[in-house]
């Protein structure tokens, strides 16, 4: 879509690449008057892996909610944070007493889910919304408590029985806390105020393509875990293919105990002394059946340490990168891609269930991919549960789009944490193959340092999987385009998000065009396509119909044909979705068009056009 011609990217060809060495974090101070807004929390990453495989409570089901723009339940009069806010859930108590609220009284909404899609006056609401409920509870000596919520956009404080836990900005990804010390047996209350007012200086930033959904939007739950347990752990394939390695943390390696590994169908059942710091790594020779899409074999994991215990299904493979060609398992591979919002295809608004992701990621199985691009941000962990089940390779990415404040250094810390909290729930993944830092950034020293320490922060974490980023910045002459980014020589895979002949160019002239890089790298076109209104049947040459749209991917495929080094494409998009940028009445109405199906799940016909491509591809 967005496509700088020659001279623009002639002056990114003389951009001076900025050092990406990591440097120290300076947050900003908080404001010293009274009135500051709460200070904008870049949480700490303390974060126990799997928890849901332990004994766990559900949070999930009706919340009391109270609506509150001018976050009346947390500011005085003097606009000055309340020590007696909504947070306390207060009760009258006598007559004469006023608390003019009441969470027992207040209307309710189902967690998890959106806030927009459950009450008409919620639809396009963006500030703060309070939510409470009730839960009981056995404490018992030497068990921790952790509260985890799946997401909750946009930035999260949580209160238990009136006390604040902690608090967690950025709305895609999972967070916990140790409730421990404020949960008694009996009867205990959760408040949290929420709220997904969007800001310059948040990841993403205030101007994207998609539905701003607030509130809690994946699940809750508390788990029951020893104190003595296990905080990570991480098993790959090694490149090789010859051995699985792994690494596992745990809580008070003083205890003595012994870690153990299960894997019962490769035979290794194996027992670790772990280090005083609380780590261990090991290295078992191993021939596993390797991950794939056409066999995605999973293997039953089982890790104990002390009384803690917990099962996981993980598959091996690997994924590399040989010039222009993605190998997987040792083998190249064509992504047959298609992109994806986090929306439902069962109802309105955000998808969070197990029969979401079938749901969607068997809708994308029947259009022939072997490969979704999870955009703009995590996506909910059934997603890629289901994808490892179901053998699709994922494109995970964090929510670095468009325009975000390259040159703060706060936002950075935003940025990189999203990524560390991707990185971490996901690690254990085969489906995800490559993790990408950023969609369509414009070029500037600033954008190339921070999406280089992103990089390099990455790789750290992680040496099993390729790194990627969307760009769109390409120079053109006739029918020629070259490529040419700098931060295309830090990435393993370049995507190329491109909109021929919907956002430029003529369509008939799509098929023509010839696409270079200099880069000898694996390309993926991210995104093309265009909209159309499902039902909307016409001429092809008459925009927002099927057979316009039909157009648009069949010369785009033609194209797509004719780039150098391309390993897939992801185009966009699997369903219409919700997003206030498009307001054209009777054609959008509020959602983006670019669908292969309706919001419904109608298909359309260019449905058909991308899967005869998938069907050729597969057969080559
Ligand atoms: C893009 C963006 C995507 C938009 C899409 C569109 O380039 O990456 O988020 O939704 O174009 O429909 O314009």
């Amino acid at each position: 879509m967005r496509f700088l011609f020659g001279f623009i990217a002639s002056l990114a060809a003389l951009v001076l690449i900025a050092c990406t060495s990591e440097t120290t974090t300076s947050q900003n101070s908080p404001d010293a008057n009274l009135s500051a807004q709460p200070q904008a929390p870049v949480a700490p990453i303390n974060y126990i892996q799997n928890l849901n495989a332990r004994k766990t409570q559900s949070l999930d089901g009706k919340w009391a909610r109270i609506i509150d723009p001018y976050e009346n339940g947390y500011y005085n009069y003097r606009y000055q944070v309340h020590d007696n806010g909504f947070f306390k859930n207060q009760k009258k108590e006598g007559p004469r007493d006023l608390v003019e609220y009441n969470f027992d009284t207040s209307p309710k909404l189902t967690v998890p889910g959106d806030w927009n899609t459950q009450e008409r006056e919620l639809y396009y609401y963006e500030g703060t919304l309070w939510y409470q409920r009730y839960f009981d509870l056995q404490k018992r000596e030497g068990q921790k408590y952790i509260v985890q919520f799946g997401a909750v956009n946009y930035h999260a404080i949580v209160y238990v029985n009136g006390e604040k836990v902690g608090e967690h900005e950025g709305g895609f990804t999972s967070f916990q806390f140790d409730i421990s010390e404020f949960v008694k047996s009996g009867e205990n209350f959760i408040v949290l105020k929420v709220d997904n007012s969007r800001a310059r200086d948040q990841v993403p930033t205030v101007n994207t393509d998609w539905w701003n959904y607030g509130g809690i939007t994946r699940s809750v739950f508390i788990a029951v875990i020893p104190d003595t347990h296990i905080i990570d752990y991480t098993l790959s394939l090694s490149s090789d293919m010859s051995t699985i390695k792994g690494t596992v943390t745990v809580s008070a390696a003083t205890h003595n105990a012994p870690v153990t590994l299960t894997i019962k169908e490769l035979g290794i059942s194996e027992t670790f002394a772990v280090s005083e710091n609380g780590t261990l790594a090991f290295s078992l020779p191993a021939s596993p059946k390797l991950w794939s899409p056409e066999r995605p074999k999973l293997y039953d994991v089982s890790l104990s340490y002390d009384a803690d215990t917990l099962r996981d299904k993980i598959g091996f493979r690997t994924i590399t990168v040989e010039g222009d060609k993605v190998l997987l398992n040792g083998k190249p591979v064509f992504m047959r891609g298609i992109s994806i919002h986090e929306e439902s295809l069962l109802h309105a608004g955000r998808a969070h269930s197990k029969a979401d992701a079938r749901a969607t990621l068997e809708l994308a199985k029947d259009l022939g991919t072997n490969f979704v691009r999870l955009a703009h941000y995590p996506h909910n962990e059934a997603m890629v549960k289901m994808a490892d089940e179901l053998g699709l390779m994922v494109w995970s990415e964090i929510p670095v789009y468009w325009t975000v404040l390259f040159g703060d250094e706060a936002v950075y810390r935003k940025a990189e944490t999203q990524l560390v909290e991707m990185m971490t729930r996901d690690k254990n993944r085969a489906s995800i193959v490559m993790w990408s830092v950023a969609n369509e950034t414009p070029l500037s020293d600033e954008r190339h340092s921070f999406l280089g320490r992103l990089i390099n922060k990455a790789r750290r974490m992680d040496n099993t999987r390729l790194i990627t980023a969307a760009i769109d910045t390409h120079s053109m002459s006739e029918n020629e385009i070259v490529l040419e980014d700098p931060l295309a020589e830090k990435l393993d895979v370049i995507g190329i998000n491109s909109y021929c002949g919907w956002y430029w160019a003529v369509l008939e002239d799509c098929a023509k065009k010839v696409w270079k890089s200099g880069y000898d790298k694996p390309i993926i076109m991210s995104e093309m396509g265009g909209g159309a209104k499902a039902g909307l049947r016409g001429d092809a040459g008459e925009i927002w119909t099927e057979e316009f749209q039909a157009t648009v991917y069949d010369y785009n495929l033609q194209m797509a044909d004719n780039i150098d080094g391309l390993a897939g494409i992801s185009p966009w998009i699997l369903k219409d979705f919700l997003s206030p940028r498009r307001q054209l009445g009777g054609i959008q109405d509020d959602w983006n068009r670019k669908g292969l199906v309706s919001e419904t799940g109608e298909k359309k016909l260019a449905w058909d056009v991308l899967q005869s491509y998938y069907e050729k591809k597969a057969a080559e």
